[in-house]
């Protein structure tokens, strides 16, 4: 798929999309939202993809929120269908196999919010703003927003944002959980990038494994999410990988993953 919305870029095993409408401040429209599924379906495909990245095209904006002049003229039906392409396609990305990691550099406001909420880990620059400003125009989160961010920064929080529309600054966002460390715009991309390279040089299959145990034992009673974990650990001795990680650390050599 050429790619008209988006900037796709795989370095060293990790790729770098970048969200990429700088007039509109990367504003996602249905198009966006088609070439995200894409590269979320090339990072399940692809094992040579062992990290992903999500960031925004220019210094101002990660995402400011879907295109509101798209949107502007949608029916009822033709916003429920965008709404549950959105959630199908950020479910998919909230439980690829690989790290994901949001780096926020500017405006994330809106479906922005929620495209960084779906990721794993959310680094954000100094100038960062980061909210749910859909009550302004009438409208609410329609892309995960009012259930990821109430389990991410707590639900009094989250109903501030969602019912004020307020936007945060990134100091503001760390301090409640949205973010987990601001830097400076220069240096955020590389932390993003080192973050998920490192975690890519893990054995692949625990890293899988045991992103799929917080993430399903998110929502679950604690007994019940306890044995997801058994059974995922357990797992892990049936894997090459865990024999060959514990192998290495014993001959004090680096291990050599096979993803299996
Ligand atoms: N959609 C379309 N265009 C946008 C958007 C947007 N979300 N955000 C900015 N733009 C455009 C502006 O219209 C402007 O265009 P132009 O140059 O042609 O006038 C250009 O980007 C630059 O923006 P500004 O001049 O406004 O820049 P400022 O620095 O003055 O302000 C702001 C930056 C504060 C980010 C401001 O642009 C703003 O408030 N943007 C809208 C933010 C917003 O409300 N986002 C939420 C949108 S709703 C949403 O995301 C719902 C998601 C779920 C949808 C479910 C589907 C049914």
């Amino acid at each position: 798929m050429a790619y008209e919305t988006l900037l796709w870029d795989v370095q060293d095993g990790v790729g770098v999309l970048t969200f990429n409408r700088p007039k509109v401040l990367n504003a996602v429209n249905a198009r966006t939202i088609d070439e995200l599924d894409e590269v979320v379906r090339v990072v399940e495909r692809d094992r040579g993809v062992r990290g992903l990245v999500l960031t925004g095209a220019g210094e101002k904006a990660f995402v400011a929120g879907a295109d509101i002049a798209a949107m502007s003229t949608m029916t009822v039906v033709e916003a429920r269908a965008f709404a549950e392409r959105a959630h199908g396609v950020l479910a998919r990305l909230e439980l690829l196999p690989v790290a994901t990691v949001a780096a926020v550099n500017g405006f994330a406001l809106g479906g922005g919010c929620e495209i960084a909420l779906a990721c794993d880990l959310v680094y954000a620059s100094e100038n960062a703003r980061l909210g749910q400003p859909e009550v302004n125009l009438g409208l609410i989160p329609g892309f995960g927003g009012t259930q990821r961010l109430a389990r991410r920064v707590g639900k009094m929080r989250a109903l501030e944002l969602v019912l004020t529309g307020d936007a945060v600054g990134a100091a503001a966002a760390k301090e409640m959980g949205l973010v987990l460390d601001v830097l400076p715009q220069d240096k955020l991309l590389a932390h993003a990038v080192a973050q998920a390279r490192k975690i890519a040089s893990r054995g692949p299959v625990a890293v899988a494994l045991a992103k799929r145990a917080v993430h399903a034992g998110a929502d679950a009673d604690l007994g019940v999410a306890n044995e997801l974990e058994r059974q995922a650990f357990s797992a892990c001795f049936g894997t090459e990988d865990a024999r060959e990680g514990m192998r290495a650390f014993v001959e004090k050599r680096a291990a050599a993953w096979k993803g299996r």
